[in-house]
């Protein structure tokens, strides 16, 4: 069989519409970027990536790119290692403090991984699953519901679009503001009735914690038979975490990054401490992202779900995790931002591969829905993404679509995600603090 090798490598930032999606960050500007890695092979077969867009990450794939024209693909996973190898320095610093996470070698040498996934599942005939870890192990990948305060954009400069041509209710309510416990009880009926959610999580770091409680308490009145989570992004000092602990008991299935680094200790002492004096589990995006951090995750059981995203982990890496967590008695999750089907798609192909028991997944797509990069974009129906014997990604590429969406990037100018902007018309001068919600103020 004649070798399959790399002959073209297109890197595409794309941007989309978003709400004034509030957090410890500050508040989502009216649009967000990704970029979009597709590779071409000598057979004129494609291969699609989607990770989240900084002008870091942008170099980084453009310095890469040159070095893959003529590589064979069968080689992909030597080929993948050696960059991350290579390039490793770059991510050295860590994540930072931020809600979202911009590491730049993790995620350019993820987009190139997907593609590439994508592209060897195509010529093999197997969805992309069947390549990771020990292949497929689920068909039914289920997500939850992530629900946000939202800010009100109309006292700002901030032209937040509705795009949608026939919005259904959801798609009409999406870009409200949701500023109380009311709006966000109605925030999770439209999305329930929408797409069968059963599961919810709310992005705190927003309010001040009783007003963060309380809207829990609101939802699991509502929907009591609903897991809920709250996560306020590590702004939490132990001694909050503790109190909301009391309110929340019985009511959260885990609290997400309740708390964070403290004083003299680490923030996987303080998780640790928190989920012993309050028995509930944690989960995590911020202090298990790598697999160092994740080993003294383990050993200080200060984790009881790690949110693996593979956009930070790698899709492989991310499958990786999933059989830590089952050696050692934790539950698989994965963690979302702003994305468009294409990540969908490579979240639920990882999902699908996951070993051991996982968490319904986080996913941010109920605020992008109906902006599609591909021609069939999964569907989350009954709160679940069915994952069928489709080849790849089990998308199709829309060319149209992208083209629009890279205008879109370049006519808004997207820079690097700065949730500061949108917050400062909120209130003047606003500054992030990783200690205070970002309302407070
Ligand atoms: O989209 O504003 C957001 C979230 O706060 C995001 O930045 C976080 O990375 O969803 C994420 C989380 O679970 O922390
Ligand atoms: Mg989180």
């Amino acid at each position: 069989m004649p070798k399959q090798t790399i002959e073209e490598i297109e890197i595409i930032p794309v941007a989309g519409y978003d709400s004034m999606l509030l957090n410890l960050s500050g508040a989502h500007t009216p649009t967000f970027s990704r970029i979009l890695v597709i590779i071409t092979d000598n057979h004129g077969r494609e291969g699609i990536g989607e990770i989240p867009c900084s002008q870091s990450i942008l170099s980084m794939l453009d310095l890469i790119a040159p070095s893959l024209r003529g590589q064979t693909v069968e080689n992909y996973r030597s080929l993948l290692r050696s960059l991350l190898d290579r390039y490793k320095e770059h991510d050295a610093a860590g994540r930072g403090l931020q809600t979202f996470d911009q590491r730049t070698t993790i995620h350019a040498v993820t987009a190139i991984e997907a593609a590439l996934l994508d592209l060897r599942g195509k010529t093999l005939g197997m969805p992309v699953c069947e390549l990771l870890g020990r292949g497929k192990i689920r068909e039914s990948i289920p997500f939850l519901a992530y629900l946000f305060f939202i800010g009100e954009s109309e006292a700002t400069e901030f032209d937040y679009k509705q795009e949608i041509t026939q919005p259904n209710s959801w798609h009409s309510a999406r870009r409200s503001p949701a500023m109380d416990t009311q709006a966000i009880i109605e925030q999770a009926g439209l999305v329930a009735e929408t797409y069968g959610f059963k599961d919810f999580k709310l992005k705190g770091g927003v309010f001040a914690p009783e007003k963060e409680i309380e809207a829990v308490i609101g939802l699991s009145q509502t929907f009591p038979q609903a897991h809920l989570t709250l996560d306020p992004n590590g702004c939490w000092d132990l001694a909050t975490a503790l109190e909301a602990a009391k309110q929340l008991k019985g009511r959260v299935s885990y609290l997400e990054d309740p708390c964070g680094a403290e004083g003299r200790f680490s923030s996987r002492e303080i998780m640790a401490e928190f989920r012993q004096r309050s028995g509930i589990p944690t989960a995590t995006n911020m202090v298990a992202t790598d697999s160092r951090e994740l080993a003294h995750a383990i050993k200080q059981s200060a984790v009881d779900i790690p949110l693996a995203d593979p956009h930070f982990w790698g899709m492989e890496g991310a499958v990786q995790v999933s059989n830590l967590c089952r050696q050692n008695g934790l539950c698989w999750g994965a963690h979302s931002n702003n994305h468009f089907d294409i990540s969908l798609a490579m979240v639920s192909q990882v999902a699908a591969a996951a070993e051991g028991t996982i968490t319904a997944i986080d996913t941010h797509w109920i605020w992008q829905e109906g902006q599609h990069l591909t021609l069939n974009p999964p569907k989350i129906i009954d709160g679940a993404i069915q994952i069928d014997d489709s080849v790849g990604l089990g998308v199709e590429i829309d060319r149209a679509a992208i083209q629009k969406a890279h205008a879109l990037y370049q006519e808004v100018g997207q820079s690097d995600r700065d949730d500061s902007l949108a917050m400062q018309a909120l209130i003047p001068n606003w500054e992030f603090d990783p200690k205070s919600p970002c309302m407070v103020r």
